[in-house]
């Protein structure tokens, strides 16, 4: 049996990258497929039966995101446009919290600056997040593509964000070698169409980089508002809240609350968090 790591997935072929360098176009046999389907970025063992290989059992995952489905990687690029579509920080910041629980470094990627004004509310945002701590990266027509080749050196990130924000291009102008189908110029309605349908990993400066289908919802159930609160990096603050179990929510105390109030917590994160603690309430009742 041979270890090898799935990078490509449609529907139910699964390309399997071997130790040796080598492709091959595997099945998922039933049983692999009941107990756990495998995803782009899972370690399989597989073997040569007959005439095709087969995916024999996935090995354990360090980490996975079940929107795009992928596992064991490094970083979270999270790519929004300034507009078509237009910047929304609730997205943005879904994302964040998703990608936090999952264990996963969020990284920010803004795209289509060439579209927006010097005065667009967006830059403010994008001030925001970095005062926050997080890792800010701008795009446009206009702009060479520089600088990341650190980001992206002998790591595993994979690229997400809703339709139409640019995702392809980007890789793309990266390496013009990919030549991922990316949306017509038209972009009339200004959302996406969905152009990319399968998860699929490129080779990209010593590492991999994974190119995602864009989404049109994002899940929250299931998940635990107290592990949700402790995983967002914003929320990681040297003072303590009152109760060890905190949510940030109502309780009094709260060192959370404190810091939003004077600014130390970003106000938009805040209640972008509350409202995905109402949604999960919701859920739960
Ligand atoms: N002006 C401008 N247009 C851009 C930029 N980046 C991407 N676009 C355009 O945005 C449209 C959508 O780009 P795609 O790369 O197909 O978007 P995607 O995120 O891969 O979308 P899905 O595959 O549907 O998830 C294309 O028409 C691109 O030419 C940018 O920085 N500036
Ligand atoms: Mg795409
Ligand atoms: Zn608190």
């Amino acid at each position: 049996m041979i270890i090898g790591r799935i990078i490509k997935l449609v529907s139910n072929h699964y390309t399997v990258l071997l130790s040796d360098g080598t492709r091959v176009e595997a099945l998922a046999m039933g049983k692999v497929r009941l107990d756990k389907a495998p995803i782009a970025g899972d370690f399989v063992k597989v073997e040569e039966l007959g005439e095709h290989w087969v995916i024999q059992s996935i090995e354990p995952r360090l980490n996975e995101l079940s929107r795009p489905a992928i596992a064991n990687i490094d970083q979270a690029l999270i790519m929004m446009s300034t507009v078509r579509p237009r910047f929304a920080s609730g997205l943005v910041d879904r994302l964040i919290f998703l990608v936090s629980l999952a264990q996963i470094k969020p990284v920010l990627f803004v795209t289509k600056m060439d579209l927006i004004e010097d005065d667009d509310p967006v830059h403010e945002l994008i001030a925001d997040y970095r005062q926050a701590g997080y890792q800010v990266f701008e795009f446009g027509k206009d702009r060479p593509v520089t600088d990341l080749e650190t980001l992206f050196k002998d790591k595993v990130s994979v690229l997400t964000g809703n339709s139409g924000v640019g995702k392809s291009t980007l890789l793309n102008r990266i390496d013009s070698a990919l030549k991922i189908r990316t949306q017509e110029t038209s972009e009339a309605l200004g959302r996406g169409k969905h152009t990319t349908t399968h998860t699929e990993l490129h080779e990209l400066y010593g590492g991999w980089i994974a190119d995602t289908p864009g989404f049109s919802s994002l899940d929250f159930s299931g998940v635990d508002p107290l592990e949700l609160s402790q995983s967002i990096p914003d929320f990681q603050i040297e003072e303590p809240c009152r109760f060890r179990d905190c949510i940030h929510q109502n309780e009094p105390g709260c060192a959370i609350k404190e810091a939003v109030k004077q600014g130390k917590v970003s106000t938009i994160r805040y209640e972008n968090y509350l409202e995905v603690l109402e949604v999960i309430e919701k859920e739960r009742a």
